[in-house]
């Protein structure tokens, strides 16, 4: 099975017989502060902060997928996470 996420990292396109090295990092979703747990109370802090204008927020802060970044939705998805209610994919 294929699923297919926004990673934000440039498409990279593998031709047959090519030999590619790179190294990539994979983000969790909802892991603002890169600490490898998403949704913890840093994370929600960023969240809040992005959201009232104190931090400008990156493409990692539309969790929702809507285009606005930390918008009341993503607020929302974050602070439902943190409470183990939904996971974010
Ligand atoms: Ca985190
Ligand atoms: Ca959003």
């Amino acid at each position: 099975m294929y699923q297919n996420y926004d990673s934000g990292l440039p498409t990279i396109t593998v031709n047959i017989g090519d030999a590619l090295t790179e190294n990539i990092m994979l983000w969790l979703k909802g892991d603002l502060n890169l600490n490898g747990e998403p949704a913890d109370s840093d994370d929600l802090k960023m969240m809040e902060y992005a959201a009232t204008g104190r931090l400008i927020p990156n493409w990692k802060f539309n969790l929702n997928g809507n285009g606005d970044l930390a918008d009341a939705g993503d607020v929302l998805m974050l602070e439902e996470a943190a409470a183990g209610k939904i996971e974010l994919w």
